[in-house]
């Protein structure tokens, strides 16, 4: 297992990579260009000077998250050809620069999506949060605005701005597309881009759906253990895998996060980690929390045990951190939160690994 952290490139970040150095036991960094728009190719001298910034600072770039998937792939468009082998051009570089781990999703239109990014909690501190029937009610508009307002100047992953212009447009398109013509699409992708996972030694894993249930209207396709076995179904490459993203699934209650990761591990099919808590407040509204079990209702020490018993061997990250000690940072991404979550996963993992003997 390798720990590693999020961070953005090109100063759009708040924190530093001599600072995530200094972070015990993270040996690398899941990172993108998120001013390159989806579907374009990543160059290769782009990204090893980004490489080479990150082993200067004593780091690995062995994980990409994310490499978008343009929305015309998704849509199953006659164009989507060319942004396909765009993107496995993509991959191709990424291989020469030493990249093991891709991380994406297949949501439409929108990334992840939370109500309110600044909500207070009883320590003092702030998390992101989820209002189930506030957010049904938001229009695009609000929706747009009030993602753009917390961000702190920051490009929010999945909310880059090149994307607004045709958000409207994209929802009306996916109110006639069934679910069973989505997967369609999927696996049209799958099948185009897995031969070259396997020849570039990259691995796969497709983010959950955030919150994992329908909204707006969009198909979903990534949200409990069934979808789950039916992506990986798509398509039999070992590289077609899933990023275990625990407060993504995690947020429907109804999903036992433990015995996913269980399964899903020993299938060999999990080659990254998001581990993150989240609590409830009624059964479609949640906020974040900080990453302890307690904090939360995710064992998190069930889901570190199935992990490592189930031989995963893969990267992890902590997700989302709450915003404490005053700082200013990308919503969910600040230094502080996520490096003592980076720190408890990581006790988590020597106890089982210690207990096991
Ligand atoms: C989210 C997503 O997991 C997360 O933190 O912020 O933006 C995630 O990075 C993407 O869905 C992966 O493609
Ligand atoms: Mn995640």
């Amino acid at each position: 297992m390798k720990m590693v952290f999020r961070w953005w490139p090109n100063g759009d970040d708040t924190v530093t990579l001599a600072q995530i150095r200094q972070i015990p036991g993270v040996s690398g960094v899941a990172t993108m260009f998120s001013d390159i728009p989806a579907g374009d190719v990543w160059p290769l001298e782009t990204i090893m000077a980004l490489r080479d910034q990150v082993q200067k600072a004593g780091l690995e770039m062995e994980v990409i998250e994310s490499v978008n998937v343009h929305e015309d792939i998704k849509k199953g468009l006659s164009t989507r050809d060319e942004y396909i082998q765009n993107y496995i051009t993509t991959m191709k570089n990424l291989h020469e620069a030493g990249v093991k781990c891709i991380c994406y999703n297949f949501m439409p239109v929108m990334d992840w999506f939370r109500s309110k990014l600044e909500a207070p909690l009883s320590d003092g501190s702030s998390a992101m949060a989820y209002e189930h029937s506030y957010a049904s009610s938001l229009t695009l508009d609000r929706i747009i605005s009030g993602m753009m307002n917390g961000s702190n100047d920051m490009t929010l992953p999945g909310w880059e701005p090149e994307r607004f212009p045709a958000m409207a447009k994209d929802i009306e398109f996916y109110q006639n597309v069934s679910a069973e013509d989505y997967f369609k699409n999927i696996t049209y992708f799958l099948d185009a881009i897995m031969p070259y996972a396997e020849e570039y030694d990259i691995d796969f894993g497709v983010h959950p759906d955030d919150p994992p249930w329908p909204l707006f209207g969009l198909p979903k396709v990534v949200c409990s253990a069934e979808s789950i076995r039916k992506y990986l179904a798509l398509n039999s490459s070992k590289r077609n895998g899933l990023t275990l993203c625990t407060g993504s699934l995690g947020a429907n209650p109804e999903n036992d996060v433990p015995s996913m990761a269980e399964e899903f591990a020993a299938m060999g099919r999990v080659p990254f980690v998001h581990l993150r808590n989240v609590k409830h407040t009624s059964e479609k509204d949640f906020h974040e929390s900080a990453h302890l079990s307690s904090e939360g209702d995710l064992d998190m020490y069930a889901i570190v045990a199935a992990l490592q018993k189930n031989g995963f061997d893969g990267y992890i990250r902590p997700d989302h951190g709450r915003k404490i000690w005053g700082e200013e940072s990308r919503p969910g991404y600040g230094l502080y939160d996520r490096a003592l979550g980076s720190q408890y996963i990581l006790g988590l993992w020597e106890a089982v690994k210690r207990g096991e003997k």
